[in-house]
């Protein structure tokens, strides 16, 4: 028998970067239960779904005592009794509650905390992987296992470090067949370009995804580092591994032009699109997101136009994992992928329907942590599911990436089998 959601428990936790996020257990008649907790962007996009964040004194304003009270006291009432494994009637039971734009009514981190936990109810109650549960669940035309690359962000900068860079993310794409040997070398190229920061005096700390974070003069010096620590550690470059690029341009756009503090000049987007068509001839660049702003849709378009059919530019800030901003990205001819993040949508069910409309139209996926993480995988398992061409994740530090990179191992191992 299916099992009925019979309670929800929703508590106040603390995320990777001590500020507080909503975690939820969802309880069913049959005995099975699931949980799962929210993550928080730093370099959110204007587009999102709203977080309920507190205000006043407690934890400087971000506590969420109110998305908690949301959900034991708002939706756990309307969702008693209804079938955990119907996904898409939670989901819409739930935004029947709030009708305000981005969720702010409830928060996105209320609804999602749900969202996520039934979900994982529903598939331990049926006592297959999380990954298997939403294949057969909510990716039935996908078929196949083959698993996402890692984009994995080793030298952090921007709203991640201090703003050390302007550019927020430099990331390496191992490009081996398995994922243990994705992981290995990515963690290779990692401690040795910690080795390589040491040595030119710099600081081997890292920023807020577990990436080095030193101050360098200019946004190209990180894609020179980079360069070298993939040699220093034997492999070659372009063909085991490739890189990615998230400058998160949303975050220093302002008054129409790219304020780069790092290199004291401010660049027009044309000049962004030069650079980076200089750049992906320079270095083995597969990816760029969020190269251009959150707005700059013409912009975004000349973008494509220039280097759409040679890299992957993937929109983050600009699509928010929302349908309506993805659809006029297809429609207008802008970016080629989308970036996938649950909580900037609010609940499984929109967060597939992105995956959907991308697949359907010939965007590629990846899936994505936020920069405030908790230790849930869920995403991992979603990538999978809906087999995302990419996984981002962070780097190979820090407890709460590299449980993602575990995670993803260990379903490498049973898709294997
Ligand atoms: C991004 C994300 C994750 P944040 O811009 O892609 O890396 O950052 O969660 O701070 O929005
Ligand atoms: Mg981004």
């Amino acid at each position: 028998m299916a099992g009925r959601i019979a309670a929800i428990a929703a508590r106040e936790i603390l995320d990777s970067r001590g500020n507080p996020t909503v975690a939820v257990t969802v309880a069913l008649d049959t005995g099975a239960s699931g949980c799962s907790a929210v993550p928080a962007g730093a370099s959110r996009g204007q587009h999102e779904a709203r977080e309920r964040r507190d205000g006043g004194k407690r934890f400087g304003g971000l506590g969420v005592r109110r998305a908690v009270a949301n959900v034991t006291d708002v939706i756990a009432p309307a969702l008693r009794g209804l079938p955990a494994a119907d996904q898409a009637m939670l989901d819409s039971r739930m935004l029947t509650l709030d009708t305000s734009p981005g969720k702010a009514k409830l928060g996105a981190n209320a609804m999602l905390g749900v969202s996520l936990a039934a979900a994982r109810a529903a598939a331990n109650e049926t006592k297959l992987p999380l990954y298997r549960y939403l294949r057969q669940s909510l990716f039935t035309d996908v078929t196949g296992w083959s698993l996402p690359t890692p984009m994995a962000n080793i030298l952090n900068g921007g709203a991640h470090a201090g703003w050390s860079i302007d550019f927020q993310e430099f990331m390496v794409l191992p490009q081996q067949r398995s994922a243990a040997e994705q992981v290995r070398c990515g963690a290779e190229i990692f401690h040795v370009l910690g080795r390589l920061l040491a040595r030119r005096e710099q600081p081997v700390t890292v920023g807020d995804e577990g990436g080095y974070a030193p101050r360098l003069s200019g946004n190209e010096a990180p894609l020179k580092l980079l360069a070298l620590a993939v040699r220093a550690s034997g492999y070659r470059l372009g063909r085991d591994v490739r890189f990615g690029l998230d400058p998160a341009a949303s975050e220093f756009y302002r008054g129409g032009v790219y304020r780069l503090r790092s290199e004291r000049r401010s660049l027009h987007t044309d000049a962004m699109i030069l650079r980076y068509r200089a750049w992906v001839k320079k270095y083995p660049i597969a990816t760029i997101e969020d190269g251009l702003s959150e707005d700059d849709w013409s912009g975004w378009q000349r973008l494509t136009a220039v280097l759409g059919k040679t890299v992957t530019l993937v929109g983050d800030d600009l699509f928010v994992t929302n349908t309506t901003r993805l659809q006029r990205g297809i429609d207008q001819g802008v970016a080629n992928a989308i970036l996938v993040k649950p909580n900037q949508v609010g609940t499984l069910t929109e967060t597939v329907a992105a995956m959907r409309l991308a697949r359907s139209h010939g965007y590629q996926i990846a899936v994505s942590h936020r920069s405030g993480e908790t230790t849930d995988t869920f995403i991992v398992d979603l990538a999978v599911a809906g087999q995302a061409e990419y996984l981002k994740a962070g780097s190979f530090s820090r407890g709460e990436r590299v449980a993602k990179w575990n995670r993803l191992m260990a379903i490498a191992e049973q898709v294997a089998d």
